[in-house]
């Protein structure tokens, strides 16, 4: 079989891909390991930036989203009992939308099932060869019986466990990674958010986060340590916890609930340069991990999906490789000023294990710096809603 665009990966970056190339008639082939409610089960981002939600309208699956997502103006950052808002509208006319990973995730699949684009899921030992050649090809197996494509390109969009960054020789990639010694511990539960905004709570216990999916589907994270397992955690403890680490304002208004989901996130930030090998591309957490505190991880993987769809839309449209030779180095601009501010915005808000007093003041002298400056609260708004592509 031959096809023009191997996709590696069905997650968002791989499905956004794969129906932006649609729009243009350009051929692709998602191979994804696990199944499609297996990859809908996984409760990962809530927060879109104007950039991903231009691109899902731009591939045809903007509708939903549209009606469905929640605007949000502003976010909540709070200090113990302290708290203050920072207004995205106000500092850059913009937003961001409240809108789960999961549902963006199931729109671009429903989209490609109903255009009929090739899926093929339960893939097994998929193996990139000739990627620095002219003669790529991948090849994978289902159901133990060997396939092989042939093809112009490789988009290696298999997440951080995938095979795709591997397969680039160690001597030529280098990687960059900083692991923290925390990890977050999130649940959701069918009860109304505790308040419209987003809270980003430090506190002398920890970090915690107060975010939502709608109207009666909350999410809560708190820091925990990396030897915390999810059996450690009852419902009881969570909300008490959280309870503590949350303003009392907020804390009293709380309503709590059974979990519906449960699990434990490691933090950490790693990028790997260069993000292209000859035919082969990597995006989104291929390339690059950031820690979930800036909602930075979805969105920069959608914006290296913007500059390889427009460089293979050149090549095949207008014979014209500029845009494709220049991905990695345009991917790579973007995606170090996102890691930048995740790993800030993780910084200010966490407890580290190995804080002295005095780094402790300098965490709060920085908070409070952002409460009072304007001009800080307007840096730390223009990076959440998302830099320009
Ligand atoms: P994914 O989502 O990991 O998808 C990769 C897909 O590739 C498949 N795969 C393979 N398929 C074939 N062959 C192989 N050898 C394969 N190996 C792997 C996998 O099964 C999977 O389906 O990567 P992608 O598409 O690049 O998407 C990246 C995002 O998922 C990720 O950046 C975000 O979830 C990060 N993130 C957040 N990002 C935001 O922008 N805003 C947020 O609010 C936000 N919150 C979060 C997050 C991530 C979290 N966790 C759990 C890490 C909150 C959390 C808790
Ligand atoms: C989420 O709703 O899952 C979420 C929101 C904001 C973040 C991280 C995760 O920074």
């Amino acid at each position: 079989m031959r096809t023009q665009v191997v996709i590696i990966g069905g997650g968002p970056s791989g499905l956004l891909l794969g129906q932006l190339l649609h729009t243009q008639g350009i051929e692709a082939v998602v191979l994804e390991r696990k199944t499609r409610d297996y990859v809908l089960g996984r409760i990962r981002a809530g927060i879109l930036e104007r950039g991903l939600i231009g691109l899902m309208h731009k591939a045809g699956v903007g509708e939903r989203l549209a009606r469905e997502g929640f605007v949000h103006d502003g976010t909540i950052i709070s200090y113990g009992d302290e708290d203050f808002t920072i207004n995205f509208k106000d500092h850059t006319n913009t937003s961001v939308v409240v809108y789960g990973q999961t549902e963006v995730t199931r729109d671009l699949y429903d989209a490609r099932e109903a255009a009929g684009l090739p899926t093929v899921f339960n893939t097994q030992e998929v193996q990139i060869h000739g990627a620095d050649t002219d003669s790529a090809h991948v090849t994978y197996q289902v159901n133990g019986e060997t396939h092989r494509i042939d093809c112009d390109f490789i988009a290696g969009c298999d997440g951080f466990h995938g095979v795709s960054r591997q397969t680039i020789p160690l001597g030529l990639r280098k990687e960059y990674e900083k692991v923290y010694p925390f990890g977050w511990l999130g649940i959701l539960s069918e009860t109304p958010p505790v308040n419209d905004e987003l809270i980003y709570a430090a506190s002398e216990r920890g970090f915690a986060l107060c975010s939502m999916r709608n109207q009666n589907l909350s999410r809560y994270y708190i820091q925990c340590a990396l030897t915390d397992t999810v059996e450690d955690w009852s419902d009881e403890a969570f909300w008490e916890e959280l309870k503590r680490r949350i303003p009392k304002s907020h804390a009293d208004k709380l309503v709590t609930g059974p979990s519906i989901e449960k699990s434990i996130a490691p933090l950490r930030s790693f990028v790997t340069e260069p993000m292209r090998w000859g035919r082969l591309f990597l995006c989104g957490d291929a390339a690059h991990i950031v820690p979930p505190t800036g909602a930075k991880g979805l969105n920069t993987a959608a914006s290296d999906i913007h500059y390889l769809f427009e460089g293979l839309k050149a090549h095949y449209l207008e014979s014209d490789s500029a845009a494709l030779d220049a991905y990695s180095e345009k991917a790579l601009a973007r995606v170090w000023k996102a890691e930048r501010f995740s790993w800030w915005m993780t910084k200010l808000l966490h407890r580290f294990p190995d804080q002295t007093e005095f780094d402790l003041k300098m965490q709060k002298a920085e908070i409070d710096f952002l409460r009072s400056n304007r001009e800080a609260q307007s840096v730390l708004a223009q990076n959440y809603i998302g830099l320009p592509y």
